[in-house]
């Protein structure tokens, strides 16, 4: 017989599904029969959250929406920091929960929470399906909203009654190409007019520039029109930061090297800038002409209220805008002579040899480890903001860094589904002694996965990013550091590999060593967080007094 199962899986092999990531519970068996007899590999993972993390990610690198399953209650509950680390990095993904029949209810109310309403802030479209009928409908409109500008997750509850009900004979609506609009010619007019008028322009490429498909209309644009470019943290990569019209990172929102140039700066083309990033900097009523480009308009904020905008499917929008400009910038370059001195200022101490290793060298060394190809995953915590600042990307997507949600936990189920993805590519996590152990468990999804990956621990046994700040706010140091197992240890006993960074020279080499052993290797390097204050509050808090 065929089931609403049956209907729900053929439909998502309709989309082209390859995998979910999930635990099911006994509501979900139905569904784990259907994807028995289907194409599609169910992952299990060790907590629902990691799950939901990797379809996220999944859906980050392809565009395509991952897919996630977990039971009712407190399975679905878990899934809930991944649906909002979907919606506010915009990732597309489509979250299936199980729930207890709808037509008898021979249980009470065991178990029972109302998931829908509770995904319904968390999502784009929160659903129940009520009838085996209405699933081919369903999931292709499921599938469409969480891809379609701006992605982000979606979720549907399949009650168990429901799942193993007979159904029609239905086959699943299949997907049609989509093409978008293209900004209009007046906006066009109006931009290149403000940007050919502009004396020292700057290109920002934000959170939105990364999006899979952008990555080559993007750097054609760039190189008809020359103009400098620097990137918030989540739009880092779209762009090669190799080229040389890379001006840096804003990891934070004023003050920084990167800074000089856009405080200098009187108008900034933002491309694919999303609010929901940290402020790469600040507008003001003075400051810089401001003009947003993007898929989505502009949301007006305190610090961000564009002065123009170019509404429309990126690519082919700003090839229309390079045809009105491409040969005419005479001030292109204006802002070029700033470039060496700002990235000079970034990556000073980053071959220091003091151990404990400083930042600055942890990330110079990881560069060194990782392919321009290779994917850096990085968790949340201090490291992430000189991550932003000193690595330097080349390819889109390579540093999958969270400036929207700033989960911890996330670092070990990205790289799992980087792996996944990338099979043929290097990729590493980059995680706290404190965001590691929050998903630490899926080392065994890992290990049992045969993955190749590399997972990096910066030990400063503490919740450092916090530390950090109690220290700039002139806090008692009290509350934040704790112990730690024995990683050598605990990765052993997963069956991956293990090993210790004890001088400042070894970590090149221990990363070296661990992606030659292949499988799963766990790194444990101590880190020397003083950099933080030294760096971030005292020379850059000079930095912005010598500006006056
Ligand atoms: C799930 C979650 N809990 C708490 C926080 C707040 N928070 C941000 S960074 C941080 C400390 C991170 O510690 P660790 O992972 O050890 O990295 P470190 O800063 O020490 O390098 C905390 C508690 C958060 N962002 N996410
Ligand atoms: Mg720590």
């Amino acid at each position: 017989m065929r089931k609403g199962a049956d209907l729900l899986v053929a439909a998502l092999e309709s989309e082209g599904v390859e995998r979910i990531f999930g635990i099911p519970g006994e509501e979900n068996l139905a569904v784990v029969e259907a994807l028995r007899g289907s194409k599609i590999e169910l992952v299990l993972t060790r907590h629902e959250q990691a799950a939901a993390f990797m379809a996220a990610t999944y859906g980050r690198l392809t565009g395509k929406p991952g897919v996630c399953l977990s039971t009712l209650g407190p399975g679905a509950l878990n899934l809930c920091t991944g649906a909002a680390y979907g919606l506010l990095g915009a990732m597309p993904m489509v979250l299936i929960t199980g729930q207890k029949g709808i037509l008898h209810s021979k249980q009470g109310h065991f178990q029972l929470v109302d998931i829908v309403a509770t995904m319904r802030p968390l999502t784009k479209m929160a659903q129940q399906i009520v009838s085996p009928a209405t699933i081919p409908t369903i999931v292709r409109e499921a599938f469409r909203v969480a891809q379609q500008e701006r992605p982000g997750p979606v979720h549907l509850e399949l009650p168990e009654d429901i799942a193993g009900e007979a159904a029609p004979d239905l086959a699943p609506i299949p997907p049609h190409p989509i093409e978008r609009p293209v900004a209009p010619a007046a906006a066009l007019d109006r931009a290149a007019e403000m940007i050919l008028a502009a004396k020292r322009p700057l290109i920002m490429f934000g959170a939105a520039a990364s999006r899979p498909r952008l990555s080559a209309p993007l750097s054609e644009f760039v190189r008809r029109v020359r103009i400098p470019f620097f990137n918030t943290q989540m739009g880092k990569g779209a762009v090669d930061g190799g080229s040389h019209l890379y001006m840096g990172t804003c990891a934070l929102s004023e003050r920084d090297y990167v800074h000089q140039a856009i405080d200098r700066a009187d108008l900034i083309l933002t491309i694919g800038h999303d609010t929901v990033e940290k402020p790469p900097f600040l507008m003001g009523p003075r400051g810089p002409k401001v003009i947003h480009v993007g898929a989505m308009p502009a949301t007006v904020e305190e610090v961000y209220f564009p002065h123009a905008e170019v509404i429309g499917d990126v690519g082919p929008s700003l090839a229309l805008l390079a045809d009105r400009l491409e040969g005419k910038l005479e001030n292109a370059g204006a802002l070029l002579a700033l470039r060496d001195g700002i990235l000079a200022h970034v990556t000073e101490r980053c071959s220091e040899s003091r151990f404990p290793l400083t930042p600055q060298r942890i990330v110079h060394d990881v560069r060194q480890a990782v392919p321009d190809d290779g994917i850096v995953c990085l968790d949340n915590g201090m490291f992430k903001i000189w991550f932003a600042r000193n690595y330097r990307t080349h390819v889109a997507n390579t540093l999958l860094l969270d400036n929207a949600l700033a989960t911890m936990g996330a670092g070990l189920p990205a790289a799992i589904s980087a792996a996944l993805v990338h099979p043929e590519r290097r990729v590493l996590a980059v995680c706290g002694d404190g965001g590691f152990m929050m998903n630490s468990q899926e080392m065994e999804t890992a290990v049992r996965l045969n993955l190749n990956l590399v997972v990096l621990i910066l030990q400063d046994n503490a919740y450092g990013m916090i530390r950090w700040k109690q220290q700039a706010d002139h806090y008692a140091d009290w509350g934040l550091s704790f112990g730690n197992p024995d990683f050598i240890a605990y990765a052993s006993s997963y069956g991956a590999g293990g090993s210790l960074v004890t001088d400042a020279d070894g970590l090149a080499a221990t990363l070296e060593a661990a992606f030659q052993a292949g499988g799963v290797q766990l790194v444990v390097v101590p880190v020397d967080y003083s950099e933080n204050i030294r760096v971030l509050n005292e020379e850059l808090g000079r930095l912005a007094t010598a500006k006056g």
